[in-house]
């Protein structure tokens, strides 16, 4: 039952739990639907608590008994948790409970998955277990005993015993319950080793069912690749003799770092070239060093409580993406990270869900695991590290570690270890974790005798619950260019740490032209009155990639804005200048690509509401349509070129070199193809023996209207796979034309093989109506109210994922009244269900404010 009035939880109000843990013996009976779990935890008071009142959360528990100091004990039970009367001083504390992990549909717990039992607890699952203080500030050894029939039975920590039917497992980190786990099923293992720095011999395993041992290699190459790179750049090495990862096939998430036993959601490891793309292994690359960085950033050092919950998952985000730039391409990767964040963390930034990198009150925290809490989370570390340089931040971070290692710590901690290795006050910048919005930074120029000046002013829109803004710290990383290109100043960084403030320099021949934010070098938006000319200018001859990827995106998006406001024919300057780096061999090719693709609609619906004009997504898909038209026409003698040149030889590897000639090809051929009536794309997917290349010719023919035949062979070749089948049922809503989209999938979730219950099918159905712009806000309105009825039945199954894709209505105040209206009509239809849950609940209030 929902609560009457659900709480909120307020950082201010943090006290620490009046006991200290000093273990924690578990012992798991395996049974899908009366799973016995008994502990026995020793408990002593905490000496930095003011009160000793014995509350153990747990919730949907069946207790069969409890005692204290081998004595029975009746404490008293309700929903959220057990109190109990205790003696002074330390104590044991024993009970048995049942649970039933079949029938544990939510995901969150203990529950089964395609016949095995698996666990997540992170961010307050443990509760389902067992009588906790499932709070991240009590940390505990654990020794776990599973007994059940399975051939694996797997917990965190070391081995200890084992024997027929049960397996002994030890822990000796101190950890918060959210990074318990436990894995029992009929698995098949692939395994490896790995030697640390210090010469510690490390067993490895990656854990799936049976049929998925042939999609383990490229995993395991990563969390080896992961293991040695934390070793080279952070010093840090792996601390217990193995390290386990197992493949889920129902998972609310990607991943999830449990101490030793990493579960992954198995579209996050499990990775083939016949059935994964290109982006898939690189996604898979850069979870799985994720999950392993989490090692110390989260698990060595934790969390004091869910408010700082950026502590780990910022830190740890960037430190996974300085890990893809190592292993990739750095400013690949960094125009991929900066397209991300654009089309998510600024939109929820700038609506009603919007809330500070580290929040300062909630209802539910599952909803925090956010773009703003992960994306802006490690932005935020980038510009620290900008502004103190490399040095200090690699003192600061072994000043962190060294002073922080087994703590439950805050971003006051955080911040403490920079301000004593720079002597810098850093209160200012702490701004970027406690208030929410993206900044607006507007700029001025003048130039007169040789002297240059820059005048940047910032500004914070409103927030909810933050009307009124004070100035940050951003860095600004700038670079002048004279009028032949040549850089006349090489890149500096610009620290604006108030409202306003201008930046001078003299002695210059002529006016320069300024690269401003290179790198993006702070996650702000920039507005500049500026012109094409010169940004066909910078397109050109900027010396710094993303400013030049920066440019050609913002020509791309005046033109586009001025065929949607004003019905003008594509912009010439523009299609010169993406023929040219279609033709620019001194770029490498995914850069290229990445150049040639537009900005998303929703970006461009998100600028247009920004300036006051109410956005028609059909006329956006529209202009879209007409420009990439456009882009074809101009490109045709070049674009089979660049394909041809693009094919790669060889057997498949998913580097990033040979991916990047692959993206590059596929761009041409679906621009090619709104000329060839998709022939090459055709030919593509007849010869196709790789996944980029045959998901890729699959998706430009279903554009086109003219792969039918092809899809259905996709059915028949892939229908055993359940990760190539998502992208099934994902393509044919993403490819709809707008006035199709919500039909597909409407009929997609008619088909005998969707599941709502699994996350993967859910997400690629009704997910990718979601992320279908046009299609999603098509007038008819039928886009929301299809996923307003899968939501309302998804709800009571699955809170989590549930509220999850609610986000798909945060945008609402951007469109037409009668768009608003029939959004909101769907929105207070789920509001409006009996027992919705506290997740979902909450989403959809934040979003109606
Ligand atoms: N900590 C994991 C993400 C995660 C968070 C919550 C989950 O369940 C509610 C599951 C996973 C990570 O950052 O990878
Ligand atoms: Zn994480």
């Amino acid at each position: 039952m929902r609560d009457a009035a659900p709480q909120t939880i307020f950082l201010k109000d943090y006290t620490p739990f009046d006991y200290i843990v000093q273990d924690v013996h578990l012992t798991f009976k395996l049974a899908p639907r009366a799973t016995r779990v008994i502990s026995r935890i020793r408990f002593a008071p905490n000496p930095d608590a003011s009160d000793t009142t014995f509350f153990l959360h747990g919730e949907q528990l069946d207790l069969k008994w409890a005692k204290i100091n081998g004595a029975d004990i009746a404490p008293s039970i309700t929903p959220e948790g057990l109190t109990a009367e205790v003696p002074e001083g330390a104590f044991t504390f024993e009970c048995e409970v049942e649970i039933s992990p079949e029938t544990n549909t939510a995901l969150e717990g203990l529950y089964m998955s395609g016949g095995m039992y698996c666990t997540q607890c992170e961010a307050e699952g443990f509760r389902k277990i067992t009588y906790y203080p499932d709070r991240p500030d009590v940390m505990s050894t654990f020794t776990v005993r599973v007994e059940g029939p399975h051939p694996v039975l797997l917990s965190n920590g070391n081995p200890a015993t084992s024997g027929e039917h049960f397996a002994e497992w030890h822990d000796p980190w101190p950890k918060p319950a959210y990074l318990f786990a436990l894995v029992a099923g009929d698995l098949i293992a692939h395994p490896d080793r790995f030697t640390t720095m210090s010469g510690k011999d490390v067993e490895l395993n990656i854990y799936v069912r049976k049929g998925d041992e042939n999609k383990c290699a490229f995993g395991m190459e990563a969390l080896k690749k992961s293991m040695t790179w934390d070793e080279k750049v952070y010093g840090r090495e792996y601390d217990l003799d193995i390290f386990n990862i197992v493949a889920v096939d129902d998972f609310n998430m990607g991943a999830m770092e449990n101490k030793g036993l990493n579960v992954f959601n198995s579209s996050c490891v499990l990775a083939s070239p016949e059935t994964s793309t290109d982006a898939n292994f690189e996604r898979i690359e850069a979870i799985i060093a994720h999950e392993y960085f989490h090692n110390w950033t989260g698990n060595r050092i934790t969390c004091r409580d869910w408010f700082q919950l950026c502590l780990k998952e910022g830190l740890t985000v960037y430190r996974d993406s300085q890990f893809t730039s190592d292993m990739r391409s750095a400013s690949v990767k960094r125009i991929s990270d900066v397209i991300d964040l654009r089309g998510r963390q600024f939109a929820e930034d700038g609506g009603p869900l919007a809330h500070p990198v580290r929040p300062d009150r909630f209802v539910e925290i599952n909803n925090f695991y956010t773009a703003t809490v992960y994306e802006k989370g490690a932005e935020v570390i980038g510009m620290l590290k900008t502004l103190v340089g490399d040095a200090d931040y690699a003192k600061a971070l072994d000043l962190y570690f060294e002073r922080h290692d087994g703590d439950a710590a805050t971003i006051e901690d955080w911040l403490q270890v920079f301000e004593e290795v720079t002597g810098r006050n850093l209160k200012r910048f702490k701004r970027w974790y406690t208030s929410a919005g993206t900044p607006q930074l507007s700029v001025k120029e003048s130039f007169k005798n040789g002297r240059y000046k820059l005048t940047f002013r910032q500004e914070t829109p409103p927030t909810p619950g933050q009307p009124q803004k004070k100035p940050r710290v951003i860095p600004i990383a700038l670079g002048l260019l004279d009028e032949s290109g040549a850089e006349v100043l090489p890149t500096q960084i610009l620290e604006m740490d108030k409202r306003q403030k201008s930046f001078k320099w003299k002695g210059l021949a002529s006016k320069p032209v300024p690269s401003i934010l290179r790198g993006f070098s702070a996650p702000v938006i920039l507005k500049r009155d500026t012109d094409d000319v010169e940004r066909a200018f910078l397109l050109a001859h900027d010396t710094d990639p993303f400013n030049r990827w920066e440019a050609g995106r913002e020509l791309a998006k005046s033109t586009l804005l001025n065929m949607i406001e004003n019905g003008a024919p594509p912009n010439a300057g523009y299609l010169d200048g993406m023929l040219a780096v279609l033709r620019d061999d001194t770029l490498d090719p995914a850069t290229r690509a990445l150049m040639l693709g537009l900005p998303s609609q929703s970006e461009l619906t998100q600028t247009l509401s920004d300036k006051g004009v109410v956005p028609d997504p059909q006329a956006i898909y529209e202009a879209v349509q007409t420009l990439k038209l456009a882009m074809a026409q101009h490109m045709q003698d070049t674009l089979p070129r660049v394909y041809a040149q693009c094919q790669v030889e060889g057997p498949y590897s998913p580097d990033a070199e040979p991916a990047g000639k692959r993206e590059l090809a596929i761009a041409a051929l679906g621009l090619g193809s709104r000329l060839d009536g998709g022939k090459a794309a055709k030919e593509q997917f007849a010869r196709a023996d790789n996944m980029t290349l045959q998901i890729s010719a699959l998706a430009i023919l279903l554009r086109q209207k003219v792969g039918d035949a092809e899809l259905s062979g996709f059915y028949e070749q892939w229908k055993h796979d359940r990760l190539v089948m998502d992208k099934w049922f994902g393509l044919q809503v993403s490819a709809a034309a707008p006035e199709d989209a919500a039909e597909i999938a409407d009929k997609l979730t008619q088909h005998p093989d969707f599941d709502h219950k699994n996350p993967n099918r859910f997400r690629a159905t009704l997910g990718a109506l979601a992320a279908h712009h046009a299609g999603f806000h098509h007038i008819s309105g039928r886009g929301y109210t299809l996923l307003a009825d899968w939501l309302i039945t998804l709800d009571p199954i699955n809170p989590q994922t549930t509220a999850r894709m609610c986000a798909a209505f945060q945008t609402w105040k951007r469109y037409d009244l009668k768009r608003q209206e029939m959004i909101l009509a769907e929105v207070d239809r789920i509001l409006a269900q009996p027992n919705l849950s506290r997740d979902t609940s909450e989403m959809l209030t934040r979003i109606r404010s």
